[in-house]
C-alpha cells in the first residue's frame, strides 16, 4: 500500500539497487509467478522513467560524475535536423517515426547487408555506460548510454583489409525533418572514424539512455557515441555504415574544414578558431569546469594518436 503519492518517492527509498537496476528480468520473473501485478505495483513506469538514475559507477568505463537529469538530456540538445536551437529537437521530433528501422552496412566488408534494427541488435547484450560528453560549443552532460560496443558489432560484419576507415550516414527524411528542408548543413548528415578508433573498447552504438529506447532528440533509434571526441562526432539516427579505404567526409568538415577537422579530439590546448576550449559549462551548473584532455578518457584513447600533431589533425 502506498502512503506517499507514488512520484514523490525515490526508487531507491523502495528498490535495492540491484532490483532497481533488473527492473524489466524481476517483472518478467514475477509474471511467470503469476504475481505481475504485485511486481507492477511497486516498480511502476512512472518511476523507471523518472529523472533519477542510481549514483556512481558500475563499471570500468563509468565515470563516476553525477548524471544529469532525464530532462536535461532530453531538453538540451543538438541535432539539425530538427532545428538549430537547443530546444528545437525536443519540440521538433514528435512526428519522426524511428521504427520500423534499417541498417544497411556496405563497402569493404564480407557480410554487406540490410538488417532490420532488431536483427542487427540482438546478437548482443545492452550495456549500460556512464559517459561525460562535451560539445564543441563548451558545454557537457554526463549521459547514462544504454547500448553496445561498435567494436563486437564490426568483428561480427568482417571488414576486409581494406577497411581503413567507417562512415557512417544519419536517415535523409524531410517530411519528418524540418531541418532538412533547409540546406544549412549538408544532408544527410555523414561521419566517420578511422578503424582502430571505431575498435577502442570505449566506441559505443547506442539504442536508448536512462534505461529506455533513445528519445528521438538523442538520435533515435541508434547513433554513435564517441566521449573522448566533440560531441557532432556521434552522428544520430544512423541508417548506413559503409567500411572504406580512404577517410569520409563529414558534415561539419564540409560546413567549415577551417573549424572542424576529422578528429575532433576534445583537447582544451587546441582552441576553436572563434572560442577557447579550455573550459566548459556542466549543465546544471554554475561555475565552469576545466576541460579535460580527450575529455578525461587520454588513459583509454591516447596511444591511437601517438606522435600525431593534434594541432594540425584537430
Ligand atoms: N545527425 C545528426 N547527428 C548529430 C547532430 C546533428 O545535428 N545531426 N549534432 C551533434 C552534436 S553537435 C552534438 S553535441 C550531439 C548531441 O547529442 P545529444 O543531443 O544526444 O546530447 O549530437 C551530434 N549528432
Ligand atoms: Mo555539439
Amino acid at each position: 500500500m502506498l502512503i506517499k503519492r507514488k512520484e514523490d518517492i525515490a526508487s531507491s527509498e523502495i528498490t535495492p539497487e540491484s532490483l532497481y537496476f533488473n527492473r524489466r528480468e524481476f517483472i518478467r520473473a514475477a509474471s511467470a509467478f503469476g504475481v505481475g501485478l504485485a511486481a507492477r505495483s511497486i516498480f511502476p513506469e512512472s518511476l523507471m522513467a523518472q529523472d533519477k538514475w542510481p549514483k556512481g559507477k558500475k563499471g570500468p568505463y563509468d565515470t563516476d560524475e553525477e548524471v544529469n537529469s532525464y530532462k536535461d538530456i532530453t531538453t538540451y540538445n543538438n541535432f539539425y535536423e530538427f532545428g538549430t536551437d537547443k530546444s528545437d529537437p525536443s519540440q521538433n521530433s514528435g512526428r519522426f517515426k524511428p521504427k520500423p528501422w534499417t541498417v544497411k552496412v556496405e563497402g569493404e566488408v564480407k557480410k554487406p547487408a540490410t538488417y532490420n534494427l532488431e536483427d542487427f541488435i540482438k546478437p548482443y547484450k545492452l550495456e549500460d555506460r556512464i559517459y561525460r560528453m562535451r560539445c564543441v560549443e563548451g558545454w557537457s552532460l554526463v549521459i547514462p548510454w544504454r547500448g553496445i560496443p561498435l567494436a563486437d558489432v564490426i568483428k561480427k560484419l568482417e571488414p576486409t583489409s581494406k577497411a581503413k576507415y567507417v562512415a557512417f550516414e544519419t536517415i535523409f527524411r524531410p517530411d519528418e525533418m524540418e531541418g532538412q528542408r533547409r540546406p544549412y548543413l549538408n544532408w544527410p548528415y555523414v561521419e566517420g572514424l578511422r578503424m582502430d578508433e571505431a575498435m577502442n573498447p570505449l566506441t559505443f552504438l547506442a539504442v536508448g539512455l536512462y534505461g529506455k529506447e533513445l528519445p528521438n532528440q538523442n538520435g533515435a533509434p541508434i547513433r554513435l557515441v564517441t566521449p573522448w571526441k566533440y560531441g557532432f562526432k556521434g552522428i544520430k539516427s544512423i541508417v548506413k555504415i559503409r567500411f572504406v579505404e580512404k577517410e569520409p567526409p563529414t558534415t561539419w568538415n564540409i560546413s567549415a574544414p577551417n573549424e572542424y577537422g576529422f578528429y575532433s579530439n576534445v583537447n582544451p590546448d587546441v582552441d576553436h578558431p572563434r572560442w577557447s576550449q579550455k573550459t566548459e559549462r556542466r549543465i546544471g551548473e554554475f561555475l565552469k569546469r576545466k576541460t579535460l584532455m580527450f575529455n578525461g578518457y587520454a588513459e583509454q584513447v591516447a596511444s591511437m594518436y601517438a606522435g600525431m600533431d593534434l594541432k594540425k589533425n584537430y
